[in-house]
């Protein structure tokens, strides 16, 4: 389903702003009737995750329960009415004026459901959100999970995730109401070639149309369109068509130009009766030999892996927080990041085609362990996920690659079929962009990585190996490095490096947790891998502190970050700055 949006046919209104709340903390709600009408002691803020708001939430893995009342303008009863939640984590059911809507499970994907059938024009109408953020194992990403098939750190950490980041609950990115017309443009798919100095853009359209009538499809400020005659169906429709923009401008970081296809579904009559504008870049990504090419020409990945993290917010998502993110990896010459570890907001998304941030998506899926693989239940579902993810993401210029899972067990004999069936699947929704998953071992065993397209690793060496051994660290990464292409054959990028700095420590000779070893141990690390001419990129872990999980190794946050957690540079984002932006 695409991006809500405001157009000549399509209504939006947010719903982000105070609920009424309450915490369930024997997940009975339902039982007590709390969807048809809430016994809510306080107010929360939407989006936002719950945990910051209030004390007493900090630690709450239940689930919390929304409600709110939204009066709907008259005039749209001819209309469809969806209502979209951006992300809520991470089991969530609607309700609307205490009837059930649907359920959607994950905590980093949109859900939308159309409400028309439920909604009431002559009094206001409930809408209630039931939000469950227990940590399980069968969850993703999972938590919980038996300590014997761990293959790195996090026994006993509180709360349980088997994954070092904060389990915030609640929803955390905006809520959308929207209405389109009862034949409306359902899904638009774009996907470019480059034919000389010619962009070729091919398009899949699906709509659901009553009437007869024509699609109309161009690419605005071009001579480029198409038409197609429609009849009235009850089914799906679907059309295709290629449009071509002579010298086309190429979408890359320098200029990262978007075009806006416009399609509009005409009646016989010749009104209008939906639009949508969709943009998208000209562009093509490619792995060719030991290289990763934009547009034809090779690329080194600069950046951070990152986090969705800021104080108060957990991982609700805030426009003045994207700004200063996105300014400061300007600032420091970032050109990409990986979107650790499961999708980003679409409004991340919209900011980076705009800027030309290079975006390795990433899904929800860090920290699979033997059992996931057994059976077909777990593998269906993220194959589930990973659909969602590239229907939802697939229009954006900035997603260059796909990374389907961080630091899974990838050394059992199971994975082996298990992340070639992701990779497939993947493939098969989208062959426009090269695939990747994330080794944190040793490569030599790794059954995986051998069906990617390029090969990631995360690497600590001088940190969480060879610790405060700075020299020593560097040797291993340097052999590793070769060794690893030695046995992969592909490009090889780093998605992880790094050491924690408590901001304020400093120590000479530089020791672990100073600024100084965090300085020295990322540029010159930063260095070995730029110099190997079979690596893509290298990405520094992490770009800013972030909030985890209790446990002896980390002091409130993960102090890997670059900048603190609000957002101030550590020593090391100076030394980056004159690395990266020679
Ligand atoms: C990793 C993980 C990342 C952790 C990081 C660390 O390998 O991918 O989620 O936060 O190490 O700091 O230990």
């Amino acid at each position: 389903m695409l991006y809500p949006q405001l157009t000549a046919s399509r209504m939006l209104i947010s719903l982000d702003g105070f609920w009424q709340f309450a915490a369930d903390h024997h997940n009975d709600g339902e039982e007590q009737g709390w969807h048809t009408g809430l016994q809510s002691d306080r107010e929360i803020a939407v989006p936002a995750s719950w945990n910051e708001q209030y004390q007493d939430l900090m630690y709450f893995f239940e689930t919390g329960w929304y409600e709110r009342e939204v009066e709907i303008p008259q005039h749209a009863q001819s209309e469809k009415i969806w209502l979209r939640v951006g992300a809520a984590n991470y089991l969530s059911t609607l309700w609307v004026n205490g009837i059930e809507v649907g359920q959607h499970e994950g905590g980093h994907l949109p859900f939308v459901f159309e409400i028309t059938e439920f909604i009431k024009f002559d009094r206001p109408n409930r809408i209630t959100i039931r939000v469950d953020a227990r940590i399980m194992p069968d969850r993703l990403p999972p938590g919980a999970v038996p300590e014997d098939e761990m293959i790195i750190g996090f026994k006993g950490q509180y709360p349980s995730n088997y994954y070092d980041f904060f389990p915030y609950g609640g929803i955390n990115r905006p809520v959308l109401l929207f209405t389109t017309p009862d034949s409306y443009i359902q899904n638009i798919h774009t996907s470019t070639k480059l034919s000389g100095s010619d962009g070729e853009v091919n398009v899949r359209i699906t709509m659901k149309n009553k009437i007869s009538g024509t699609c109309r499809v161009s690419i605005r400020g071009t001579d480029s369109s198409l038409n197609r005659k429609l009849t009235a169906n009850e089914a799906d429709v679907e059309i295709e068509g290629c449009l071509r923009v002579s010298q086309a401008r190429l979408w890359c970081p320098e200029d990262p130009f978007l075009y806006e296809l416009e399609v509009q579904l005409m009646d016989d009559q010749g009104a209008m009766v939906d639009q949508y504008v969709q943009k998208f870049g000209i562009r093509t990504v490619v792995i060719e030999g030991t290289k990763l090419l934009l547009n034809g020409k090779p690329l080194f990945l600069t950046g951070f892996g990152m986090h969705e993290d800021f104080p108060v917010l957990g991982k609700g998502v805030h426009p003045a927080v994207l700004t200063k993110d996105f300014n400061l990896l300007d600032w420091i010459g970032a050109n990409s990041i990986r979107t650790s570890h499961y999708p980003y907001s679409d409004e991340f998304l919209h900011y980076a085609d705009r800027k030309g941030l290079l975006v390795i998506g990433e899904t929800p899926f860090v920290g699979f362990v033997r059992s996931h693989y057994q059976g077909n239940a777990i593998r269906d579902k993220a194959q589930r996920v990973i659909t969602e993810m590239v229907e939802r993401d697939i229009n954006h210029p900035c997603i260059i690659a796909w990374s389907l899972a961080n630091e899974g067990d990838t050394f059992v004999p199971e994975a082996d079929a298990f992340y070639k069936s992701l990779y497939d699947h993947a493939k098969s929704l989208d062959d426009s962009r090269p695939i990747t998953i994330i080794n944190c071992l040793d490569v030599e065993e790794d059954v995986a990585l051998k069906h990617y397209d390029f090969v990631s690793i995360n690497r600590y060496y001088g940190w969480y190996e060879q610790a405060g051994r700075l020299d020593e660290g560097c040797r291993v990464l340097d052999a590793k490095l070769d060794r690893c292409y030695e046995l992969l054959g592909k490009p090889v990028m780093i998605t992880e490096f790094g050491a924690d700095a408590v901001a304020g420590v400093h120590v000479d000779p530089p020791e672990l947790f100073s600024e100084e070893y965090q300085a020295e141990m990322t540029c010159r690390q930063y260095e070995i891998i730029r110099s190997k001419p079979y690596t893509i990129g290298a990405h520094v872990w992490s770009f800013a502190d972030f909030k985890t999980s209790q446990t002896p190794s980390r002091v409130v946050v993960n102090r890997k970050g670059i900048f603190t957690r609000d957002r101030q540079p550590k020593l090391a984002a100076h030394k980056l700055k004159e690395l990266w932006k020679q």
